[in-house]
């Protein structure tokens, strides 16, 4: 199955996961990410794979946050090293082999998905039309 290539694509999956977690910082993309940029098709770390294989599904929130109960459930240890993926997430550790800590040094926050979002700017834009037709 071709999993790996489905993108974590939702820039709110850090904040879910840090909420859901209470963890001490949020965390960068390179959770699920290859990079700290994130990007469609990139979510490539054991970590996400193992949401995944609990059912996030991409740009869910709701599934996401369900995934983490799951692997808490199942006291997964991704990177086998005897302390279970959701406790290192909440000491803001990274479940991921090899992996960086999140919470030692200051994270460069950004969404995890590429193509950001320039709605608001086309939004304004068309509420500024105004009327200029005052009676006497
Ligand atoms: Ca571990
Ligand atoms: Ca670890």
């Amino acid at each position: 199955m071709l999993i790996l290539s489905l993108a974590w694509a939702s820039p709110s999956f850090p904040a879910v996961v840090a909420e859901e977690l209470a963890m001490p910082c949020t965390p960068s993309c390179i959770l699920c990410h290859e990079t700290a940029a994130g990007g469609t098709g990139t979510a490539s770390q054991d970590f996400a794979r193992a949401c995944m294989s609990a059912g996030m599904m991409v740009a869910d929130d709701v599934s996401m946050a369900e995934s983490l109960a799951t692997l808490e459930a199942e006291g997964t240890d991704t990177d086998g090293d005897g302390t279970p993926d959701i406790e290192e997430l909440r000491g803001g550790q990274n479940p991921n082999p090899g992996g960086e800590d999140f919470c030692a040094v200051p994270q460069p926050q950004y969404g995890c998905f590429q193509g950001s979002a320039i709605v608001l700017g086309v939004v304004a834009g068309a509420m500024l039309r105004r009327r200029g037709t005052l009676r006497r």
